[in-house]
């Protein structure tokens, strides 16, 4: 099954997304997401400059081994770009076998371990009463988990409030949809983490007394704080008995976990930014995390993303896959089957793509009584119509970046 054909498809219907697209000489074709939010080119050019020319003439079948050639011949390993780039092939390649095999990628991954994956949506809101309208809304499209984020009295702007328009000048364009901006540079916002850390378990206390103690409830620290205050944070949070926080702190340095998780028993899931097994390989090992929030995109592919959720079996470690907008529907699908297929599988974040995008990705994933489930068509499912994709040329976009009240950057 010979590689003919493989082309770096950029389109920006809701947002800018890349996808490779792959065609055998038998006319068969895979696609693989390569998007990475506010680099998207910088992949683009790796793709298109240096692994393009490798894969033609290959024999699809060889999965991995391509992933070791394109991973140890590279020379220069690991990193966001690198690692999207190899994703993409990895990922089509799954959707060739799958379709040369009729079967659905997780078939080929050991079957379903499930009827479908347990998803969660994102409820925020910058005051109370607007919060808890989002929640209902989440509750009334059939989540069974909800993730909380909510402004911060004093702050203008901050990560995960949906109401929050795009450029925070009152545009059209709602934050939820993309937290990515529209622009030539990126937009500024503000940061304050003792009054985040005053506001935020009351919010918590206040979402539990409106809507009980059963709802699973997480939410994103988004790197903002320092273990010692990750630590405090999630100690208070520990009455209203969360599903998960995520990355309470940047988890650059591992071991900083051990500090959080030496005061408190709030499960905590920590992996979006990461790239590869190494970058877990402590944290899983020490029972630092419990959840493992990689993004097959970001990870190199189906093939280490299994291949790290087998390792964080042993440690009872489970899957918390990331699932924003800025993974496209065919990384959505790819990790949905994964998820679906091990048995260690956790929670799948799902926030729902625009509808022009799903006009360009015609996807074959339901979401049914709060659960999603890849579906049963050969491959990973996922088919892009070139011609609707090609209305919309690629604008640059960057996520913004924080400042705190003496100017000092600081994680966004
Ligand atoms: C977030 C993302 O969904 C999440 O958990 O952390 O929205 C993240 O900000 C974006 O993916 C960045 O591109
Ligand atoms: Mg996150």
């Amino acid at each position: 099954m010979r590689i003919d054909k493989a082309e770096v498809i950029v389109t920006s219907p809701d947002r800018n997304f890349v996808t490779l697209k792959l065609t055998t000489e038998d006319g068969l074709t895979g696609l693989g997401d390569a998007t990475l939010n506010g680099r998207e080119l910088a992949v683009v050019a790796y793709l298109k400059e240096h692994v393009v020319p490798l894969l033609l003439g290959r024999d699809a079948h060889r999965i991995e081994d391509t992933w070791q050639f394109l991973y140890r011949s590279a020379y220069w390993r690991r990193g966001p770009v690198t690692m999207a780039a190899v994703a993409a092939v990895d990922m089509a390649l799954w959707d060739l076998k799958g379709k040369a095999a009729g079967l659905p990628v997780y078939q080929l991954l050991g079957g379903a371990s499930r009827q479908g994956l347990l998803a969660y949506g994102h409820a925020s809101g910058k005051e109370l009463p607007e919060l808890f309208d989002s929640v209902r809304e989440h509750l009334d499209e059939g989540y069974r988990a909800i993730r909380i984020q909510t402004g911060v009295p004093g702050l203008k702007a901050i990560y995960g409030i949906a109401s929050q328009s795009a450029d925070a000048g009152g545009g059209e364009a709602r934050y939820d949809h993309e937290p990515a901006r529209r622009g030539a540079l990126p937009v500024q916002e503000d940061w304050d983490t003792r009054a985040y850390l005053r506001h935020l378990p009351g919010v918590f206390e206040a979402v539990r007394n409106e809507f009980g103690p059963e709802i699973p409830l997480l939410h994103d620290g988004h790197h903002r704080l320092t273990p010692i205050q990750a630590a405090k944070l999630g100690k208070e949070l520990e009455p209203y008995d969360l599903f998960w926080l995520e990355d309470c702190t940047p988890a650059e340095n591992q071991e900083s976990l051990r500090l959080v998780r030496q005061h408190t028993t709030t499960p905590l899931a920590i992996g979006e930014v990461f790239n590869t097994i190494w970058d877990f390989k402590d944290l899983i090992r020490e029972q630092l995390i419990d959840y493992m929030r990689g993004a097959v995109t970001h990870m190199g592919g189906i093939t280490p993303l299994k291949k790290t959720m087998d390792y964080a079996a042993m440690y009872q470690v489970k899957s918390g896959f990331h699932g924003p907008t800025d993974i496209s529907p065919v990384g959505m699908a790819a990790q949905a089957h994964v998820g679906l297929a091990i048995h260690n599988f956790g929670i799948q974040e799902y926030m729902q793509h625009g509808a022009k995008t799903n006009e360009v990705f015609h996807q074959s994933y339901t979401w049914e009584n709060g659960l999603l489930h890849p579906g049963t068509k050969p491959g990973l499912g996922v088919e892009l119509d070139v011609d609707e994709a090609g209305k919309y040329p690629y604008e640059q976009a960057y996520l913004p970046y924080n400042r705190l009240a003496d100017g000092t950057i600081h994680d966004w």
